[in-house]
């Protein structure tokens, strides 16, 4: 019967041109002030794509003055009615879906993505958080307490993110919460995946964001990215990226106004298979939790512990499945593997894999560049990977998976806490009370149990330690985009 037939497989579209490559400010397109560009590429074929408009010091304290006239006392955006804002983040994600080829695409284009996951994960989740935003916008409520306080959210902050692994879903993790509580927004997007947010800035214009409201300043960390992590006009910064960087933009945040920073920053998550796990989905999802987008994801199961008794196994397994991975053009949708982001992404991660073999892991496939492919790395498993070695403390952002053994449940949590990130983790295991028992016990902010990756737009997202502060997505992100503020009022004791 007809019905049984799959729908066929969305296809990437032709994309002649790069028509937004500018500065966007105001719902217009500006040139540098310096007038200088910069390159970007695509890292499939090391072609150059375009250049782009390069915002520097000045160019953001022209969008920081645009943000904050957007959102001044008595402007449109101000003053607009809950519900029609909610409305704005509903046509964003209308015009996103119009344009969900067009934009999985040009993702796939910039990142080196496989197209079906920019088209089903990428696209999926953008749209889905705009339009989770969307529907809070109006129900955002203060509190009433017994001793005669009113307690409002109002909502003052200017905010701004830079990040590269997932450019427009990182982009939509902070636009959708920040909008929804009304704040203006300046966004930084990575210097290496500059794209999809500027093409995003038409759509918002389109959408009919008064001027202002959203602008992007494509540019580098240490000009940009600085400038507003110092910069005395932002009253808030949401940034994704390294655990360094984060480092920096809480000083410089300490040191200029005192802005508040919520933080995404790395993890070293742990992938813990007990004996009683159903094996061969432990097997696919702690290798989905490697090697998804080419292990460039700050929730990589980057330390898979298995139970010693179906250790060897696992290791088999793992083994065969890594190897039927083929990297290839990330544009063809049958592709699942496509190549690193950059060069030096690329050398760091080769020099991980030496580093494992000189202390003494075994490469048991993978793990080589592979000649022909610019920066295509095929995927590695590591096994008799021990704690102390770099491959199981440092971040690799890289499609390599070390696995290591563990005798006994006290034992491995112990290990699995023992580093300085908190971000992710997960428990495969039939047990309900063992699941409970190890979930609670392990310090990352997101624990997935019979499975991995698993984030919705319902459910809070962020990290323990140095993997972050604060939290993404949910109801918890509204508490990061909104300023408490208590009004007493005194009432006239006649008139109670
Ligand atoms: O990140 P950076 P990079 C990790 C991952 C990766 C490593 C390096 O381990 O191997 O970081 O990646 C901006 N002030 N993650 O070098 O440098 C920069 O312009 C303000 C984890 O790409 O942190 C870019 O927009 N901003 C991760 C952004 O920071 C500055 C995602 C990220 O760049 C700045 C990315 C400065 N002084 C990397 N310097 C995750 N958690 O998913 C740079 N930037």
């Amino acid at each position: 019967p007809q019905n049984l037939i799959p729908p066929p497989l969305p296809q990437p579209c032709k994309i002649s041109e790069i028509k937004h490559t500018k500065i966007f400010i105001n719902n217009e397109w500006h040139s540098s002030l310096k007038g200088k560009t910069f390159p970007t590429f695509n890292p499939a074929t090391g072609v150059k794509i375009c250049e782009i408009e390069e915002a520097d010091k000045a160019d953001v304290d022209k969008a920081v003055d645009a943000a904050k006239a957007a959102g001044k006392r008595g402007s449109t955006w101000r003053r607009m009615d809950v519900s029609s804002r909610g409305r704005l983040l509903h046509k964003l994600a209308d015009l996103l879906e119009r344009d969900r080829c067009l934009l999985a695409t040009m993702e796939t284009m910039d990142t080196g993505k496989p197209f079906l996951q920019s088209f089903f994960v990428d696209l999926d989740g953008s749209i889905k958080t705009l339009r989770y935003y969307a529907g809070w916008a109006d129900k955002i409520h203060g509190k009433t307490m017994p001793v005669g306080f009113l307690r409002w959210y109002l909502c003052v902050c200017v905010c701004v993110c830079l990040q590269w692994n997932f450019p427009l879903l990182m982009f939509m993790w902070k636009i959708a919460p920040a909008l929804c509580c009304g704040n203006t927004v300046v966004i930084k997007p990575a210097e290496q995946t500059p794209l999809t947010a500027l093409y995003t800035g038409a759509l918002i214009k389109e959408a009919g964001f008064p001027p202002g409201v959203v602008n992007i300043v494509p540019g580098f960390g240490p000009t940009a990215g600085a400038a507003i992590a110092g910069h005395m006009g932002i009253d808030k910064v949401a940034f994704t990226g390294s655990t360094e960087v984060g480092q920096l933009i809480k000083e410089a945040a300490a040191k200029s106004n005192l802005k508040r920073v919520t933080l995404e920053l790395g993890g070293k998550n742990p992938c813990i298979v007990f004996a009683d796990a159903d094996l061969p989905l432990a097997v696919q999802e702690a290798q989905k939790g490697a090697f998804y987008n080419q292990g460039q994801c700050c929730t990589a199961a980057s330390r898979v512990f298995v139970e010693e008794c179906v250790y060897d196994e696992f290791v088999r397994l793992s083994i065969a499945s890594a190897k039927q991975i083929t990297a290839g053009d990330p544009m063809d949708p049958c592709t699942s593997h496509g190549p690193q982001i950059d060069q030096q992404q690329f050398d760091m991660i080769l020099e991980l894999v030496e580093s494992g073999k000189r202390e003494g892991a075994r490469l048991e496939c993978g793990g080589y560049a592979l000649q022909d492919k610019a920066l295509f790395i095929q995927p590695a498993v590591f096994s008799d990977v021990i704690d102390h070695m770099r491959l199981a403390k440092e971040e690799v952002f890289g499609p390599v998976q070390c696995i290591m053994k563990f005798k006994n449940q006290e034992e491995v949590i112990e290990r699995a806490n023992s580093t300085h990130y908190g971000l992710a983790a997960a428990v495969f295991t039939r047990s309900v009370e063992r699941a409970m028992r190890v979930s609670s016990a392990l310090e990352a902010g997101t624990v997935w149990v019979n499975c991995y990756n698993a984030l919705h737009a319902q459910a809070p997202f962020g990290g323990y330690k140095m993997s972050g502060n604060g939290r993404e997505l949910g109801e918890y992100a509204l508490a990061e985009y909104s300023e408490v503020k208590a009004i007493t009022i005194k009432l006239n004791d006649q008139l109670t």
